[in-house]
Parts: C-alpha cells; structure tokens; sequence
C-alpha cells in the first residue's frame, strides 16, 4: 500500500508531457543528420557521427527532455517509395518538421511536390510545421528568405488560375505564418533555435487528445531507475 503511494507520488511529482515531432523531407535532405545532432546537443549519450550515418528505410526514434517536457522525434525515411508511411504518423503528431537541402536546387521543386503534400494534408491542418533550409554551411545554399520565395514562385507556376483560387483561406494563413529557419545539421547551427521553436509551439497549440503525461521514472522489480535517454 505504502509501496504504491509513494510510487504514485513519485509519477505525479516527475511527470512531463510529451510530445511527437515528426521529421519529414526527400531522401538525403538530411533529416537523420539533424535527429542525430539533436541527440548530441540535448543528451548525455552522443548521436551518430555523420559518417555512420545511412539512408533511413523505415525510422529512426530519438528522445529529448527538456525542463518541462520530453521531445520524442521520429525521422521518418524520405525516399519516394516509402513516403506513404509519413501518414500513419500524422494522427500521433504534434509538430512536422520538413526538412530542405537549400542546397540542392536541381530537387528543389521535387522538394516542394512533396511539401505541399504535407501543407495541404488535412490531419496535420491545425499542427506546427517548421520548415527547415538544412545545408547552410555549403556555398550556394538558398537562405531563408530565397527559400520561401522560391517555393512561392514554385507554386504560381504549377498551378492554375483555377487552383490559386481554389487555395482556401486556411492553407493561405497556414503559408503565411508558415516559419521557416536555416540550419546546418553537420555544424549544429540553428538546431537550438529550431528546438526551442518546437518547445514553444507545442506548448501552446497543445491539443488534449493528442497529449499526454508520461514519467521519466520507471519502476522496476520493486526498484526505481531513471529511464536512459
Ligand atoms: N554539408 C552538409 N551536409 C549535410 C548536412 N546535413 C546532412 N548532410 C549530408 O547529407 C547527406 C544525407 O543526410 P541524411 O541525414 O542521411 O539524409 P536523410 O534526409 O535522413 O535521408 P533519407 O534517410 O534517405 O530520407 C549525408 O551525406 C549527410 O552527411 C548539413 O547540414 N551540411
Ligand atoms: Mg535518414
């Protein structure tokens, strides 16, 4: 009985909510490269070194906690035949990070096929999305004000006078307060600001259903061990 309040206690007075953010973008954008510096900034234990570093066929998961809350990421595979999985993860999500190599122009519009079908997917209509210019530390790459132009300039182009008219208002405002952030995931630059940025948002487009309390505690055997990150 005792056993149990104290353990009740304990769960009650650790909890932190937590959160999933998934990391979208095509292959080689550089979405592993960025969980993994993430992992580095915020954990005890390091994440890969870029060389170790592959394309993902599936997922990669990785777990951060901050003061209030724990940040649990899924990078998700971004090569065409397996972006139908990014989906499933859509209805457990609580932000969407879609990550661009500003450097490579020749994907570019590929790049932006893909994230408008993120944009205009209705089940993440009301989640966070952060797009992020990935590759900074290499000349040449977009910064971010020549990335959002030229997804704007991409997106006139493609679509009819049918289709500007159909873009409803929503996807309008969506666009309009989309935030956009450079980063270099090799160099680390910016992945603060990113993650802070996640934190806030989170926070305050919190959406009950899809949050809840977990501790960092877990108890084992009668035992209590803080869970590794
Ligand atoms: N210069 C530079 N290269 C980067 C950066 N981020 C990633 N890369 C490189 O880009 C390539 C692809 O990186 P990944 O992290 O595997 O890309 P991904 O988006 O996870 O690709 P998939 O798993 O196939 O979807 C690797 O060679 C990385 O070293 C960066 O910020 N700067
Ligand atoms: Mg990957």
């Amino acid at each position: 009985m005792a056993y149990h309040l104290i353990k009740g206690l304990i769960e009650h007075l650790t909890r932190k909510e937590e959160f999933f953010v998934i990391i979208v973008g095509l292959d080689n954008a550089g979405k592993t490269t960025l969980l993994e510096k993430i992992k580095t900034l915020y954990n005890k234990a390091p994440g890969l070194e870029p060389d170790k570093i592959g394309p993902t066929i599936g997922q990669n998961i990785g777990k951060i906690v901050l003061p209030s809350s724990i940040l649990q990421f899924w990078d998700l595979g971004g090569q065409r035949d397996i972006r139908n999985i990014w989906e499933k993860y859509y209805d457990e999500c609580h932000a969407v990070v879609y990550v661009v190599d500003a450097s490579d122009l020749e994907r570019m519009s590929e790049g932006w096929e893909v994230f408008d079908t993120v944009l205009n997917s209705p089940r993440i209509l009301g989640v966070p999305l952060l797009l992020l210019a990935n590759k900074q530390d290499l000349p040449g790459s977009l910064s971010i004000e020549n990335i959002r132009q030229n997804y704007e300039e991409w997106w006139q182009l493609r679509n009819s006078e049918e289709a500007h008219r159909l873009r409803t208002r929503r996807i309008e405002r969506r666009m309009a307060s989309l935030d956009v952030m450079g980063v270099s995931a090799i160099e680390g630059t910016g992945i603060r600001e990113a993650v802070d940025w996640l934190f806030l948002r989170v926070q305050n487009a919190r959406r009950s259903v899809r949050s809840h309390f977990v501790s960092p505690f877990r108890v084992d055997v009668g035992l209590i061990s803080i869970s590794q990150v």
